[in-house]
């Protein structure tokens, strides 16, 4: 399936039905008394959060969205029919913001229903204007007009860890082993073309998500590559998961990896400065593991590592995702780091 992570729509709540002018017609009395009944309330605009969805890929094609106009009141003092309310179906972490001011308007993170616009009133039938004075009252109120408004959707998927790395480190692999995500898997760069979210279980009560994304590259904020706007995914999530192979196909090194992808994220953090609740990625903490462990020697990784760890200042935890080495470690610091944040 495509996946979708951003559309525009223009939506619009329905027109409230117009009052009636009408009288009661009896035998005998050629003008019976008014009985123009109240229009019927155009319908409102809601978001669904649906937590079944995952993708807004169901909005391909749609531009323009309207709820049902509400019908117009009749004689006998009947009300019109209300308009049919129209409900908007999101994933959980759709963010909806005006396009005009780029606002946020809702960040829909919790399942729930969200009204959005409110359908216009009905206007009252000539019913409801008869008094003492005017006992036959010739006119009724138009309904109110609904409201339209245009939104950007966009979704950043709601994960506890975010994995980044340059394609080809082994994020693929190491979600699939350490949850039931089965992404493809690869010796070629670029092989994730879409995120995807495993969830780690640690026991029967405790689990975490986590969201592995297309590899980055050097100049992807430049457009390298697949670009850099998968980062969005991961900019919602608590801390990264860095993953570095201990080896490089071009013969370059681990730091180097390393810090291509640290410059990436400070592009980021710069391009989207401006936007209202962004919070950096290029500070959030990040827990860096060397992956791959299995293709070196003992002596050489330890050379690596202590290498690593002076340059770029963090001790990598060293993992193999192929053959499963220090991957129980891994888990527990994840979940350590997941749930301690949690109570902090
Ligand atoms: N020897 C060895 N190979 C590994 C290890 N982890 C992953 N690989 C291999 O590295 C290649 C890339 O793995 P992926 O998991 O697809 O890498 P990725 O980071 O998801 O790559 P992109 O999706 O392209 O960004 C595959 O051929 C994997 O089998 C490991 O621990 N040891
Ligand atoms: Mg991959």
């Amino acid at each position: 399936m495509r996946f979708v992570d951003e559309v525009t729509l223009t939506l619009s709540s329905g027109h409230g039905g117009a009052g009636a002018v009408s009288f009661r017609r009896e035998a005998m009395v050629p003008r019976g008394g008014p009985d123009g009944g109240e229009g019927g309330r155009g319908g409102h605009v809601y978001f669904v959060v649906s937590p079944s969805l995952n993708s807004l890929v169901h909005f391909r094609g749609k531009k323009h969205l309207k709820a049902e106009d509400g019908r117009p009141g009749s004689g006998q003092n009947r009300t019109g029919r209300d308009g049919l309310d129209l409900r908007i179906h999101v994933p959980l972490g759709t963010q909806v913001r005006d396009k005009e001011s780029g606002a946020v308007i809702f960040d829909l993170s919790q399942p729930g229903e969200y009204l959005f616009l409110k359908g216009g009133r009905g206007g009252k039938g000539n019913f409801f204007f008869r008094s003492s004075v005017n006992q036959a009252p010739e006119y009724a109120q138009p309904g109110e007009p609904g409201e339209t408004r245009t939104v950007i959707l966009e979704l950043k998927l709601i994960a506890d860890v975010g994995i980044i790395g340059l394609p080809n480190a082994g994020k693929s692999t190491l979600i699939s082993r350490i949850s039931a995500a089965r992404p493809k898997i690869a010796d070629y760069p670029f092989t994730t073309l879409t995120p995807n979210l495993g969830v780690v279980k640690i026991d029967d009560w405790n689990s975490f998500v986590v969201a592995d994304i297309p590899g980055l590259i050097k100049g992807a904020s430049r457009g390298a590559g697949l670009g850099i706007q998968f980062l969005k995914h991961v900019e919602r999530t608590k801390f990264f998961l860095h993953l570095v192979s201990v080896w490089q196909p071009d013969g370059s090194t681990p730091e180097r990896a390393f810090f291509d992808i640290q410059e990436e994220l400070a592009q980021y953090d710069q391009l989207n400065a401006d936007k209202e609740g962004f919070f950096p990625l290029s500070g959030r903490p990040q827990l860096v593991v060397l992956n791959k462990i299995d293709l070196c020697e003992e002596e050489e990784l330890v050379r690596i590592k202590q290498r690593f760890q002076e340059i770029v200042g963090y001790e990598p935890l060293a993992i193999s995702a192929v053959t499963g080495k220090n991957i129980s470690q891994l888990v527990e610091e994840l979940a350590h780091r997941v749930f301690n944040q949690d109570k902090g």
